[in-house]
């Protein structure tokens, strides 16, 4: 028997793919391709014949294997240009990102806060985080001898400046330079010697005051039992108005709101218990002076709130160290997309 290697040939640099190429590799070398068929005839030949024509048989399997490598190494040349040329990427096309980032809670209840205010006329206010004693104590009426005011409260630093430690601060400096009729909004940093499971040295707060012509009380509750409400996102969420100590209002109050603390949980709106979520007052007449107001002719009222405390509060989030410790995981769970869309 002879073995002409052409035919075979002619069959490997005729195919036009790789894949074709492998279909032809398994004809003529697989388990029952025509070569291998060829080395089964092998043992029925005479021992002389059969060394001859094995000896042939392995060199036909070599060249074909060279000429399939060889056929392979071409056309997958020619396939990977292909490819480059169809799947080339257009980075300047506009892409999304694979991860989104979210706005962190804290600015999200900021903002929360912001526009609820704003549907109430209010406008937002701010100033410096470095301030000096008159604007942080002596003009809201803080006595020399006040307690915040020790080292160990506040903290102090070079030419008797001072870390703020609450935004009224951004409310004496509207008073000192706009005339009334004010509804201000001060969200902000404040600082305070204080760091455990429930303080951190810096939190963020929103005070707010109304200085208006005939202002009472009952505009003070009126505003802060609809902003309550909407916030929480609770028609008639049941509000109560504590008597309260604060040196820049005069009289003044804890707020609470109603909720359940049975079985363990903590749930808003309804029940027999009441949770505290912000103070207020009427603006003490020796703040208004202070602020070179007249008290007979302007009246007003203010508010305070904890932005990392009603942000717990309405997400549940257990602790307060988890704003600070800057988790992706945690941001992209609790944070939320830009103009109201979810993370
Ligand atoms: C001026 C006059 C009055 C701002 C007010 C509160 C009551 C208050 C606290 C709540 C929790 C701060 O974050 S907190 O620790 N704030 O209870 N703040 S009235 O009164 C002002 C502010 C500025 C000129």
């Amino acid at each position: 028997m002879t073995v002409s290697a052409d035919l075979y040939l002619t069959q490997i640099n005729a195919a036009t793919s790789t894949a074709a190429l492998d279909d032809i590799r398994v004809a003529l070398l697989g388990k029952k391709g025509s070569v291998t068929e060829l080395m089964k005839t092998l043992g029925a030949l005479p021992p002389e014949e059969r060394k001859a024509q094995g000896a042939a048989i392995n060199a036909l399997k070599e060249q074909l294997s060279a000429a399939l490598d060889a056929r392979k190494a071409s056309l997958s040349a020619v396939e990977l240009a292909e490819k480059l040329t169809k799947e080339r990427v257009d980075i300047t096309l506009p892409a999304a990102v694979s991860a989104p980032g979210a706005l962190h809670p804290i600015n999200n209840t900021i903002l929360d806060i912001t526009c609820l205010f704003a549907a109430q006329g209010f406008t937002v206010a701010s100033a410096t985080d470095v301030e000096d004693e008159f604007h942080n104590f002596d003009a809201l009426n803080f006595p020399p001898d006040h307690p915040a005011k020790a080292m160990h409260d506040t903290f102090y630093m070079q030419d008797g400046k001072l870390l703020r430690t609450h935004t009224s601060t951004v409310q004496v400096h509207v008073l000192q330079t706009q005339k009334p009729p004010l509804r201000i909004l001060a969200p902000g940093r404040v600082y305070r010697c204080d760091s455990d499971q429930t303080h951190a040295p810096m939190f963020h707060q929103i005070e707010g005051f109304v200085v208006e012509p005939g202002i009472h009380f009952g505009h003070l509750k009126g505003t802060l039992e609809r902003f309550l409400s909407d916030f929480f996102g609770i028609p008639n969420l049941p509000v109560r108005f504590r008597p309260s100590f604060f040196p820049f209002t005069e009289p003044s109050a804890e707020v609470d709101i109603g909720c359940d603390r049975s079985g363990g949980g903590l749930k808003i709106g309804s029940g027999g218990d009441w949770l505290e979520v912000l103070g207020c007052g009427m603006i003490h007449p020796n703040v208004l002076r202070q602020c070179g107001l007249d008290p007979a002719v302007h009246q007003g009222f203010a508010f305070g709130m904890g932005v990392e405390r009603l942000a717990m509060l309405k997400h549940g989030i257990p602790d307060l160290r988890a704003f600070f410790a800057g988790n992706s995981k945690w941001l992209r769970h609790f944070g939320r997309a830009p103009l109201g869309g979810l993370a």
